[in-house]
């Protein structure tokens, strides 16, 4: 049965919350996941700690080339900002595709991360911008990598009852760098993708420097397509090289069959389309193009 609901105003009142309820508190954002999973008895829980009114975590901040989102970040406001928009596109896009417009309102992009659903669509997009998250806890801070936070389906590496996750930073998008984020979905709004890709890729001379491509739901969370990006590093910008990379992004993928969002046969049919398409718009987003 719920006893509390606080709101402290800094992360360490937070932090130390969390500490002294041992194990018995957890952190709240939005609340769109918990106020569901609460009832439902996947979570339980005696206190929740709202960590909405803490300032320090509602900024987007742009610092030495690293953009930060702090934890109490909605996806309208992530994806209604203009440094996202301008540096970091796939996360604006992925942001503005989550659930509907009130759902955005609430949702945070470090819930969705948090919440570790394997096809959560920020999360595709952080892994993608190299995303790395801050996580306070009474014996201190560490950064830990998005693609390493997710411990298993629908389980993250974060304990919640214990842990806040107070950022994520990535490094804004810079000249001849672009990122773009595709998804298929059965219908605009208030549905779970079906597939979503995120990609980032850095040019230099009509070739690929590098680039990142994130997929799911092909495993427990985002999943790097490594074989694709080694096809494109160094490679040139072509179509063929682009539809190799794209057929060399099964390799790393396992989708499941589900009977509401594709078999596995569907999933893995389409899969190689999407890469190819983050990837197109991408190149266009860093002001290349395709010979
Ligand atoms: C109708 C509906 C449609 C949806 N559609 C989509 C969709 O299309 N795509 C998609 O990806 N998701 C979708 N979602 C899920 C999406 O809303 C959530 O994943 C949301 O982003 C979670 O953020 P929140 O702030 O609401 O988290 P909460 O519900 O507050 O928390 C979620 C979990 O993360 C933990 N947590 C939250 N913040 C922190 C933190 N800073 N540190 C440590 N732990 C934390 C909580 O303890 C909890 O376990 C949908 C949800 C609904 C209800």
């Amino acid at each position: 049965m719920l006893k509390d609901y606080l709101f402290p105003e800094t992360v360490s009142e937070a932090v130390s919350i969390l500490n002294n309820k041992e194990g018995q508190a957890r952190i709240i954002a939005g609340g769109t996941d918990l106020l569901l999973d609460i009832p439902a008895g996947k979570i339980k829980t005696s206190n929740l700690v709202d960590i909405s009114r803490i300032s320090e975590l509602s900024a987007i901040t742009l610092e030495e080339g690293m953009i930060s989102i702090g934890a109490a970040v909605t996806h309208n406001r992530a994806a209604e900002s203009e440094l996202i928009r301008e540096k970091a596109a796939a996360l604006a896009q992925a942001a503005s595709c989550v659930g509907s417009y009130q759902i955005r309102n609430s949702a945070t992009v470090i819930g969705n991360v948090c919440n570790a659903q394997p096809a959560a669509d920020t999360a595709v997009a952080l892994v993608a911008l190299g995303a790395v998250a801050e996580i306070a806890a009474s014996g201190g801070t560490e950064s830990v990598p998005v693609e390493k936070m997710y411990a298993g389906v629908g389980r993250s590496t974060v304990d919640s009852s214990r842990q806040l996750v107070t950022k994520v930073s990535f490094p804004a998008a810079q000249k001849g760098q672009g990122t773009a984020f595709v998804r298929l979905q059965q219908r605009k709004a208030l549905a779970l993708p079906m597939l979503n890709v995120a990609a980032m890729v850095a040019l230099e001379d009509g070739k690929f420097a590098w680039a990142r491509i994130s997929m799911a739901p092909v495993g427990p969370g985002p999943v790097r397509a490594l074989n694709a990006e080694q096809i494109l590093n160094g490679a040139e910008v072509t179509p063929e090289v682009i539809e190799k990379a794209a057929q060399a992004a099964l390799e790393q993928a396992n989708p499941r069959s589900s009977a509401l969002r594709g078999s596995k046969e569907y999933r893995t049919s389409v899969l190689p389309t999407l890469i190819r398409r983050a990837l197109e718009q991408a190149v266009a987003n860093a002001g290349g193009s395709i010979n």
